[in-house]
């Protein structure tokens, strides 16, 4: 791409921008600004110039340094310095610039008095007339910034459980290392696996004077300070992500740490319970009258209600209390009840690990046996495997094995289901497999009753094992496509075979409520890490997380059995 001369001085003349909010030398700001009108004011081509190698410097107000930059621009399309700076610079100051009619000059006051640093709380600053408010701004100006910010005044985004759970263990690390700290741990959404958080919620009890509301406020991940109280404290991370933390007493920690892992809504149905027996509950215990009956543990809280302890990723209001009064709670899955994993990835196609260190990996994670499942041809991207490769992988796989490596490794292929659901790969090949999952990956958008019909009818073929992410939603990205979900898995009853709760943080497909149904059904769900590099099976957390929230117990997942008894389940998809 030919860069013009206007875009190199759009460069500089930005760069002289930000220096000035920055507060720079003034002489290195002037000597952008001009260099700026010089380049934006030639008739030559700076890039012909470049090219030819002619000697920049020799342009008025142009030194080595400015002409160094230019070739970088020339030659790179892009300006290092300039990335630097905006890096440094929030985000908001960047979308000022842009707007028409304001100057660094205006652009700094701004900045300052507003205090904004991202897009969208400039965005609420216009909105909320704080713009008008600051002497020399008007009405217009405040218009001109609402509209220019419309487009990030979305929703506030929610974090991926992918993203917060990292997050909320290094926060709690640093906690439990301040002095006087006893314990810390995530409450909200996060204790309760959702699949993503609107903040994080961190519950400590600490002795005496400790300093931790103090530590935590300075923590260094911290951008901003929402409120620091003597209890309580709210801090934005760099990453955007609110964080709030309480700090309670331990005799209180039970009742507290119910109180903030909610439910809202589980919450609410507790106290009926309580008010019916004539007890109070709230964040600091359990009360009769003015006197504590529970509160140091969640368990005490449950008893004073009659209900046995319920985990925290059925406190939804979605029939657990009437599950837990019936003393017929589900005993959820955990991770240590997965023996396999059934979807994943080697470098022969899209991955980054070779079997040997994915089988390794496995190994060291508590697994007994992993299928590979490479792409199919159709997605070419993806180095999707034709029959004659997916062959030589088959003997591959057979000669790893006999080697007895300590791990099983099944032979199978996440393979395309096309448009009209057939199978991107032959039977003659596809019969070699232990396993065949089937995955849509294009042509999202299909009406409801063609999906449908494309799945069942892939469902339909003769090898077909698993249905890998049955939605194809990405959380935040991608909607799920249109399908008839209850008939897909009323028809892999009937059929035999498996739907897929994939692990990928972006997917967690199936959802949770998706997971109840196909246990409503009686269709084992085939809990796949999707790994495409050895780090990648920890994600299987994420789905044990999302298969607890679905109330799934370990008989509902297929990969919890042992390989003699999963062997003849499979058996049976491959007919
Ligand atoms: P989030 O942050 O949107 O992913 O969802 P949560 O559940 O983490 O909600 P959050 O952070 O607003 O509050 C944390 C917990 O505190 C919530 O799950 C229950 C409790 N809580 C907050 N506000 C109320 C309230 O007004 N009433 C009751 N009973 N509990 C509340
Ligand atoms: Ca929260
Ligand atoms: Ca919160």
């Amino acid at each position: 791409m030919p860069v013009q001369n206007a875009e190199i001085a759009a460069v500089f003349s930005e760069i002289a921008d930000l220096l000035e909010i920055e507060g720079a030398n003034p002489f290195r700001i002037r000597a952008y600004r001009n260099a700026a009108r010089t380049i934006g004011d030639m008739g030559r081509s700076v890039q012909a110039m470049v090219a030819k190698g002619a000697d920049l410097d020799r342009l008025p107000g142009i030194g080595t340094d400015l002409a160094a930059r230019i070739t970088e621009i020339v030659n790179t399309g892009r300006c290092g310095l300039l990335e630097r700076l905006r890096k440094e610079l929030p985000p908001a100051i960047t979308e000022l610039l842009k707007v028409p009619g304001l100057g660094a000059k205006r652009v700094r006051t701004l900045h300052h008095e507003l205090g904004v640093n991202t897009i969208e709380e400039l965005h609420q600053a216009a909105a909320q007339g704080r713009v008008q408010a600051i002497p020399g701004f008007g009405p217009k100006t405040q218009q001109a910034i609402f509209e220019a910010t419309l487009p990030h005044a979305k929703e506030p985004r929610r974090v991926p459980v992918g993203e917060a759970a990292p997050a909320a263990v290094s926060l709690l690390a640093a906690l439990r290392k301040v002095p006087g700290v006893e314990q810390a741990v995530a409450a909200g959404s996060l204790r309760r696996r959702r699949e993503t958080v609107g903040d994080l919620d961190l519950l400590a009890t600490a002795k005496g004077e400790s300093p931790v509301i103090e530590r935590f406020a300075h923590g260094e991940d911290v951008a901003q300070v929402l409120a620091a109280g003597s209890t309580r404290a709210s801090v934005v991370l760099n990453s955007g992500l609110q964080v709030d933390l309480r700090v309670v007493e331990s005799k209180s920690f039970g009742a507290a740490l119910a109180y903030f892992t909610g439910s809202k809504a589980h919450n609410i149905a507790l106290r009926r319970l309580a008010q019916e027996r004539r007890l109070k509950i709230n964040e600091y215990g359990v009360f009769k009258g003015r006197q504590r009956v529970a509160g140091d543990t969640e368990e005490s809280v449950y008893r004073a209600v009659g209900l046995p302890y319920i985990e925290p990723e059925l406190r939804e209001d979605r029939g657990e209390i009437e599950a837990a009064r019936a003393k017929r709670l589900p005993r959820l899955i955990q991770r240590s009840d997965l023996r396999g994993d059934l979807h994943l990835h080697t470098r022969d196609s899209d991955g980054h690990d070779t079997l040997q260190a994915m089988a390794e990996t496995a190994l060291a994670c508590g697994l007994q046996y992993i299928a590979v499942t490479e792409h199919s041809r159709r997605l070419a991207m993806a180095r999707g495997f034709d029959p004659v490769r997916l062959a030589k992988q088959i003997d591959q796989i057979d000669r790893f094995n006999e080697r007895k490596p300590g791990i099983a490794v099944l032979k199978g292929i996440e393979v395309d289901i096309l448009d009209d659901g057939e199978l991107d790969l032959p039977d003659s090949i596809l019969q070699r497999l232990d396993l065949v999952i089937g995955a849509v990956h294009q042509r999202f958008d299909l009406p409801r009753a063609k999906q449908t019909d494309r799945i069942l009818r892939a469902m339909e073929q003769r090898y077909f094992t698993i249905l890998a992410h049955p939605t194809g939603r990405l959380i935040g990205e991608r909607e799920p496509y249109d399908i008839d979900l209850p008939q897909i898995l009323r028809r892999a009853k009937q059929r035999g075979c498996f739907v897929e709760l994939n692990a990928q943080p972006a997917r967690l497909d199936l959802t949770d409520t998706a997971c109840q149904m196909a246990k409503a059904e009686g269709v084992l769900v085939a809990i796949g890490s999707d790994a495409h590099s050895s780090l990648d099976f920890d994600h299987l957390e994420l789905a044990i997380g999302q298969a607890r929230r679905g109330w799934l117990e370990k008989g509902d997942v297929l990969n919890t059995r042992a390989l003699r008894e999963l062997r003849p389940l499979l058996a049976r998809t491959m007919r």
